[in-house]
Order: structure tokens, then sequence, then C-alpha cells
């Protein structure tokens, strides 16, 4: 795996990771707001986007009309944003000793692109390490759910798994998303003590005390 500088200098900067649905947006929230009643400082923020350039990049990447994107090209706009993101707002707010939670991270270009997108691994660490500055979450919370109960999830309760209509990932077969969750825990096995996997097909509430309990250790 990336070899790299773990967290910044001051702060901690935590990820949230997993398959299409599995409640990353829901977790992030609930552990911003848990965070800023202690009183610290929490910067959000969600990929790809989160900066001017970012938010353009996303538009692009999940453009139901370019469904002839490479999956290198994929990797490159991917990390592209993720420069941006890092340069302007994970480093300065960790320099200012903030909590940094990003909604996806590098971690989902190793997966959907490399471990589920077949495109070579290596070539994705080495492109985002030089991106990043190789900046690495102290802490990455992957919530782990079964492709068809994420999908059902996004795709609402009509019981319809057909990659019809959503973004041009979401329209993906199921196939790309079971190896999604399956890359997720080849991941997170071959880095134990940075990835915590937890169980998220149970209620949110739940899912946030399983994070928290791990989070607050990182806090003193
Ligand atoms: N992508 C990539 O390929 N490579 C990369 O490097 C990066 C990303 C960074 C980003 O789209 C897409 O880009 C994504 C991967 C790819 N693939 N797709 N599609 P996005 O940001 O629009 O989508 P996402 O990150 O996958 O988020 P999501 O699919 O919208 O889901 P989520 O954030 O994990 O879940 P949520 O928004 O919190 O919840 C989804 C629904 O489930 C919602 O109705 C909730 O109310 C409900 N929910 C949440 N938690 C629960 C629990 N615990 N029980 C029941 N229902 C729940």
């Amino acid at each position: 795996m990336i070899k790299h500088e773990q967290g910044g200098p001051a702060g901690l900067f935590l990820t949230l990771e997993g398959p299409d649905g599995a409640g990353k947006t829901t977790q992030a929230r609930l552990l911003q707001e848990r965070l800023q009643a202690l009183g610290k400082e929490v910067l959000l923020v969600r990929e790809p986007g989160g900066t001017a350039v970012g938010e353009i990049i996303r538009g692009l990447l999940l453009d139901p009309r370019y469904p002839e994107m490479t999956v290198a090209c994929e990797v490159l706009l991917y990390s592209a944003a993720r420069a941006q993101l890092v340069v302007e707002q994970i480093r300065p707010a960790l320099a200012r000793g903030a909590v940094v939670i990003s909604d996806r991270y590098w971690d989902s270009t190793l997966v959907y692109q490399g471990l589920a997108g077949r495109e070579d691994l290596a070539m994705i660490q080495s492109i985002n390490f030089w991106a990043t500055g190789g900046l690495a979450p102290h802490r990455t919370f992957l919530l782990d759910l079964e492709a068809e109960k994420g999908l059902l999830r996004v795709r609402g309760a009509k019981g319809d798994l057909r990659p019809a209509g959503g973004d041009r990932i979401e329209q993906r077969e199921l196939d790309f998303h079971r190896r999604v969750r399956r890359g997720f825990l080849e991941l997170a096995s071959w880095e134990q003590k940075r990835i915590c996997v937890i169980p998220a097909d149970k209620a949110a509430p739940l899912v946030h005390d399983c994070i928290w309990e791990k989070v607050i250790p990182l806090l003193q």
C-alpha cells in the first residue's frame, strides 16, 4: 500500500468509505454534529468535489452523457479533484488543528477504478501519492453493506436493481457494485491499522455509535 505521511501536522483526518448507499453522507453529518457539540472545529468535505474546480470535475465524472469515459481518465480526474481539495481545504484545516471528515478519499479510487475497475493498482497508488503529497487519513471508517442493499437505498424502495437512471457510475451493473464491496474489504484486510470495518446494515444511530466508539480515543 501507499507509503505515506499520516494526517498532517496538527489536526485529525478521518475518512468514510464504502459502496454506494452504505450511509457515508449520513454518518459524516452525524459525526460532524457530535464533534461540534464538543467544541471541535470540523471541516466536512465530499469527493469528488469540495472546491470550485473539484465540483466542475465532479459534474463531468457523474454526467451520464459520457459513457465512453475510460477508467484511466476517471483515475486522473478523481485524483485531480483530490489534489485541489488537499491543498485548498484539507491541509489548511489540519494545520489549524481541525478535524477533517472526508466523504470518500483515495481508497475509493483504489477500489472503484483499481480493484473493481481493473485498472493498474500500483499506478493509481503512485498518482495519488503524488497528487496528495502523501497525505493519508489517520483513520478510515469503511461502512460495509451488501451491494444490493446499498443500491436499493439509493434507487428507492421499488426493489429495482436494474442500472437505469441515476448518475453515470450508479448505472453500472450489479456485478461491478459487488466487486466494489469485495474490493473495499480486501483493502481493509491489507491496512488493518488504518481502516476500521463498520457493519452498516443497521439503523443510522447505531452505526454512528460504532464509529464514535473508535473516534473517542483519537481525540485524546
Ligand atoms: N467514485 C469513484 O469511482 N472513484 C473515486 O475516487 C471517488 C468516487 C472519490 C460519487 O458519487 C461516485 O463516485 C460514487 C463512487 C465514485 N459512486 N456512485 N454512484 P456520490 O458522492 O454522488 O455518491 P456516493 O458517495 O456513493 O454516495 P451515495 O451513494 O449517495 O450514498 P452514501 O453517502 O453512502 O449514503 P447516504 O447518502 O448517507 O444514504 C443513502 C440513502 O440511504 C439515503 O436515503 C439515506 O437516508 C439512507 N440511509 C443512510 N443510512 C441508512 C441506514 N443506516 N439504514 C437505512 N437507510 C439509510
